[in-house]
């Protein structure tokens, strides 16, 4: 198993070398956006294999051929993995890009394009749970810790991909500068419906109502963590181990509830209320 106790450190983050290399981050970070290029652009845990999923489907209309036979890595790569130069297509046509890297590395190419940008949000606390479970289970992470830890380092931004306020406030201050789309989770948990019908507006995508409910019904967590091309049990178990945690955990709204202590709770929202200060993103992460 190749580099999987190695970190890599790229623009004041940590990586996990087991997917970059210094190679795969100068590539990343050199990669010419084209129109018709879509990058999904995520902090982990955020929502990111639905939205593949949910990109895909639109582009082939509600058939669901390509997201049952295709895994997630190969029909939308993460720009800045080790296979994504050998993985992403040169012909015409659109692309489906996945990445999890900051802004600030880039925005300015993306600027240049006339590529569209898909930014999926999701309230923090339940990012880090799933984060948690997920250090639990990928054998490339470091160990997690004890939750009341692991959340205190997740706050601090010192976990694999850095700091979850700068990531967000990085991409939401790009709001002017490129063709980008903001959608939470938990709008996509209320309705999904509502945000397949946005994202196929964006995207320029006019569906019929029957196309839609195949794609509505194909994103379902149920039906979603059943098909082995997004629940990553495709990888072998030394890397990936489901016992330890399913990939495809809960897809829940709120589950940090049955995590976080009152004490952690109110410390966690006092940072949070410091740190997005400045900036004025609109978010309900309640769903009650
Ligand atoms: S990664 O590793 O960054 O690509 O992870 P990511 O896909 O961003 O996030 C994984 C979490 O998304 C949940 N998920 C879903 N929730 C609801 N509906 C659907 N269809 C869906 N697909 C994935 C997945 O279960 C992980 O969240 P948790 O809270 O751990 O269950």
């Amino acid at each position: 198993m190749d580099r999987m106790d190695v970190t890599e450190e790229f623009a004041g983050i940590q990586l996990p070398g087991h997917l970059h290399t210094p190679e795969s981050l100068q590539y990343a970070q050199e990669f010419e956006f084209r129109e018709g290029d879509v990058v999904i652009v995520t902090y982990p845990k955020s929502g990111t294999t639905w939205m593949q999923e949910i990109v895909t489907l639109i582009y082939s209309k509600g058939d669901p051929t390509i997201a049952t036979s295709v895994p997630n890595w190969m029909r939308a790569p993460w720009l800045e993995h080790t296979y994504f130069k050998d993985t992403i297509k040169n012909e015409e046509g659109p692309r489906i890009i996945t990445t999890h890297l900051p802004s600030d590395i880039l925005a300015p190419a993306l600027q240049k394009s006339k590529a569209k940008v898909v930014y999926i949000v999701r309230n923090p606390k339940d990012v880090a749970v799933s984060f948690y479970y997920f250090h639990k289970m990928a054998k490339f992470f470091p160990d997690s810790g004890a939750f009341p830890e692991f959340v205190e380092r997740f706050l601090e931004g010192k976990v694999y991909y850095g700091s979850w306020f700068d990531h967000v406030k990085g991409w939401y201050n790009q709001k002017k500068n490129l063709d980008v789309i903001y959608l939470t989770y938990e709008s996509m948990h209320k309705d999904l419906r509502r945000s397949i019908k946005k994202l196929c507006a964006f995207l320029g995508c006019p569906m019929y109502s029957e196309e839609v409910d195949k794609i509505e019904q194909h994103c379902k967590f149920a039906v979603m963590s059943q098909n082995a091309m997004v629940n990553y049990t495709l990888i072998p178990t030394e890397i990936l181990d489901h016992e330890k945690s399913k990939f495809m955990r809960k897809g829940v709204v709120g589950d940090w509830k049955n995590h976080f202590t009152d004490e952690q709770n109110e410390d966690f929202e006092k940072i949070y209320k410091e740190k997005m200060l400045d900036c004025d993103l609109q978010v309900v992460w309640n769903l009650d």
